[in-house]
């Protein structure tokens, strides 16, 4: 999408997003396909999805080719790197897979068939990112534009911006000023009169400012002039609540005829803003809380190829939030997204995807130089941009300070850093800088304190520590840096809607977990005036190849789920950030049932705003409580099967409602045939989404229940192979000899669930330390099975029958004359192990 509006005839602009072809280097064929497009639908697969090139091929005809005109191509967006060819010319080679670039190609083309050629490559070493906890989806993944104009027009090919840069000046609720640079070049052979009018209208159309500069257009030149126009007066400022734009129009007229050549429009808001290492920011002289949430632009199954009304949706989402920010992570994004955020006023952080790492690797610097020029120049006249990015986590791969390769790597990193702090400067020293650190304090000790504002990116009570631990290190920083800006660049914790927890605990991927975790962060990132805000991690599951964890493939802190439906909790932030509507929701659309026995009571959460809610189960109120911290919790015992819920919260006198049903059954009865399913090892309950069932929290035995007699708890987040219920096999008892179901006597059918993770390992960067299973490798299990008293395998090893790392699910039909249905596992090498079991009586 195309951020500028051009409403002149002079230039015409159209899509060249349909009729192309795409093939693997190694392709014969060629497959019909229309951008945007990735060639990595793969990555939904596995984690070694495809890198390297792809071919897209264009016949583009044009049949009436003006001499008078230039013609040009513009990509949004190619990951990672382009190298385009015009009729087997080499027009561009782009490296940067999330910046736009535009090539004329007057000199390439000819009337009629005109072959457009471009190989893709998202391999590439010298592009950034080479290490990053997303996907990087190869293709033609953003818009494809081809543009023509007459000979004298706006500069196209300034890193692909529009040729016109609006910088308000010396804003006040007062006045405004505005400077506009505008780049005409001239690509006729002789030189032209013409006059460079720009307008400054309001939201009405109604003109405030306006300057005419008469230039001299030199034969193959691009003027640049540089002017102020009038300020205006009682400017009607851009904020959140008000995102008021007006436009700026500039044409270029010919001087003899008075026929407007070339024009563009640009929208333009007034807006002054400042940081403060006590105070936070602020936003046109008042205090604002930056509420934000990161984007991540993927969405299943078209990747990164999103169309401009899904990218346009994101934003809409989270201005519902409440949201007053949004940061653009880990990369530039498409156009249409900062249309939006200007339309509806989320101030954006936005940045380069230089992440984790700076390599050993030629030319590398060099991109992230351009890449951050592109992106600049592209994004310039946003007036909700106000903070550029350059670097995020760049310590996470960065060898030991004791390694040999400590002092260079120090050296590539810091010069980088500095080298892109003086470019953004340069370009744009209006805006704030800023870099995302990870949680050590590293980072104050290499030099990185160059920024204008210092993100931290935090995890405690996730990948390690304690809840409270995020507070510690935030006044910890705050109070050895206390000059410092600070934002919550980052902060999150995944969640699985199948995993269930009464007792939540980190990095189980429950559901509670997740809402505890935010419930605990919100909070103090909201009452503490030095943090200027903060940043949720993620705004959605995203697409992750190399990522294991409950869900393979995916990152699951998403505040929505990939197909952009909120989880619950994301109406805790509506709830805490929303002040102008009451808000009232039921958190119980994550669960697909609830199972317990007669006596359990279940715990209904109310995300609300309003003082206090009040709810009723089937027509029956169960009273009014407070909200604290923008929830109430009732503990109903639930009849079985479906009950009817409805919440009522009122605020200034406007009551809000939700409604929900939630599904309650009680233990299955085996008696009656029922099956009982039990989720070892682990403290939540799963439901599976292949079959509804849903396998109970583990327990230690008591009589006349179930459980297991010993053994240790074990998880890991490495991926199960063959399965769909990943979780179950991703908890297990390990060392235990003894596990009972007391039931009826009678004839059984029981199911043993296990995986042997004893040589595997999950070495993604961000689980170590977090993973009971990282880097270990023990002793093949292999063990003795008996069931009610009966050798039902005697000499059982998972992994010799299907790999380690593979579930293994074995049905043994036996007889239980007891009134107990025992397991017993006798180790014969490594240790015995039980991910989960199931019972059903014949
Ligand atoms: C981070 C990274 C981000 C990851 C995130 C996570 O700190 O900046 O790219 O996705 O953590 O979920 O681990
Ligand atoms: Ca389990």
């Amino acid at each position: 999408m195309l951020s500028v509006l051009n409403i002149s005839a002079q230039k015409i602009i159209k899509s060249l997003n349909d009729g192309w072809s795409f093939r693997y280097p190694d392709d014969t064929k060629w497959t019909s396909v229309n951008l945007p497009h990735t060639y990595n639908e793969d990555a939904y697969r596995t984690k070694d999805y495809y890198k390297g090139k792809g071919e897209y091929f264009l016949n583009l005809k044009m049949p009436d080719i003006d001499k008078s005109r230039r013609y040009f191509i513009k990509f949004d967006a190619v990951n990672k790197s382009a190298l385009l060819c015009v009729n087997d010319s080499v027009a561009i080679d782009h490296a940067g897979g999330y910046s736009a670039f535009c090539q004329d190609i007057t000199p390439y083309i000819k009337n009629d068939d005109n072959k457009i050629f471009v190989t893709v490559d998202n391999s590439r070493r010298d592009v950034p990112p080479l290490s990053a906890d997303f996907t990087f989806w190869g293709g033609i993944y953003r818009d494809v534009w081809l543009i023509s104009t007459p000979l004298q027009h706006f500069d196209l090919c300034d890193n692909a911006s529009s040729g016109i840069y609006v910088t308000p000046l010396n804003v006040s609720e007062n006045s405004a000023g505005l400077k506009v640079k505008s780049r005409i070049k001239n690509d006729d052979k002789i030189s032209t009169d013409v006059r460079l009018v720009m307008t400054l209208n309001d939201k009405s159309g109604k003109e405030v400012s306006s300057k005419t500069k008469n230039i001299k257009l030199e034969p193959n030149r691009i003027a640049v002039i540089e002017t102020d126009l009038p300020e205006i007066q009682n400017p009607n400022l851009w904020s959140p609540e008000n995102p008021y734009l007006y436009s700026l129009t500039a044409k270029i007229i010919d001087s003899k005829s008075g026929k407007t050549i070339d024009s563009s429009t640009i929208p333009a808001g007034f807006r002054w803003f400042s940081f403060d290492g006590d105070k936070g920011f602020k936003l046109n002289g008042r205090h604002y809380k930056l509420r934000g949430i990161n984007r991540h632009q993927d969405l299943s199954p078209v990747g990164v190829s999103l169309d401009d009304e899904a990218h346009r949706r994101d934003i809409r989402l989270l201005k519902d939030l409440g949201c007053n920010f949004v940061r653009l992570a880990h990369y530039q994004q498409d156009d249409a997204i900062l249309d939006e955020c200007d339309r509806l006023g989320l101030i954006v952080w936005e940045e380069i995807p230089v992440v984790n790492m700076v390599p050993d690797e030629n030319g590398f610097d060099d991109v992230c130089e351009t890449n951050l020029v592109e992106m600049i120049r592209q994004h310039y006249n946003h007036p909700s941009v106000m903070i550029w990015g350059y670097m995020n986590e760049i310590l996470l791969r960065a060898p030991s300070d004791k390694s040999n390769e400590w002092d260079a790597a120090k050296t590539r990193i810091t010069n980088l850093a500095n080298r892109l702090e003086k470019k953004l400067k340069e370009e744009d020293p209006n805006r704030a800088s800023v870099m995302a650190f990870h949680g050590t304090n590293r980072y104050n000790t290499v030099g990185l304190d160059i920024t204008d504002v210092q993100g931290w990116n935090l995890y405690q009570g996730w990948y390690g520590g304690d809840l409270s631990g995020f507070e510690r290190y935030l006044e910890n920083q705050h109070s050895r840096y206390p000059h410092r800006s600070l934002i919550v660049s980052e902060w999150g914790a995944g969640s699985d809607r199948r995993l269930h927890s009464n007792l939540p605990e980190p990095f189980d991927f429950s559901i509670e977990y997740q809402q505890k975790y935010i419930e605990h962060y919100l909070p103090y990132i909201e009452q503490n005036d030095y943090i200027s805000g903060g940043a949720y991690w993620n705004f959605i599951d995203f697409n992750v190849a190399e990522r294991q964890e409950s869900m393979p493939r995916v990152n699951n802190k998403g505040l929505f789920y990939n197909n952009r439906k909120p989880k619950d909790v994301a109406y805790y932030f509506k709830s805490m950030w929303r002040d102008d509507i009451p808000v009232v929701h039921l958190a119980v659309n994550d669960r697909e049932s609830v199972v317990c026995d007669d006596d359990s009571l279940t715990a209904i959460k109310i995300y609300s705003n309003c003082p206090d809610v009040e709810l009723y189960v089937n027509g029956i109120s169960h009273g009014v409580k407070p909200t604290v911290n923008c929830h109430a919790i009732f503990n109903v015992n639930l009849p079985e099967g479906q009950s009817k819920l409805l919440a009522k919260g009122n605020m200034r006198d406007v009551t809000e409602t939700d409604v929900a049903t939630v599904n309650r059954s009680k233990l299955p009865d085996l008696s009656a045939g029922e099956t009982f399913a039990i989720n070892v090892g682990s403290n939540c309950d799963f439901t599976s989404e292949i079959n509804g069932q849903t396998w109970l929290t583990d327990r230690p035995y008591e009589s006349g229940k179930w459980g297991y007699l010993n053994g240790k708890k074990r998880s890991t987040t490495s991926e199960i192979f063959n399965t769909l219920d990943g979780p179950l096999y991703q908890t297990m008892m390990e060392d235990i000899t003894d596990y009972r179901i007391d039931a009826p006597v009678g004839r059984y059918e029981v199911e043993l669930l296990f995986t042997d993770i004893n040589q595997s390992g999950n070495n993604s960067p961000y689980l170590l330390g977090h993973d009971s299973n990282s880097g270990k490798t023990g002793d093949i299990i292999r063990m003795s099975i008996e069931i009610c008293d009966k050798i039902v395998d005697p000499d059982f090893s998972p992994s010799e029958l299907s790999g380690f790392q593979h579930a293994v699910r074995k049905k043994y039909i036996v007889e239980n004359t007891t009134g107990s249905i025992h397991i017993h596992l006798i180790p014969l090498t490594g240790k015995t192990t039980l991910s989960a079991l199931t019972a059903r009586k014949l």
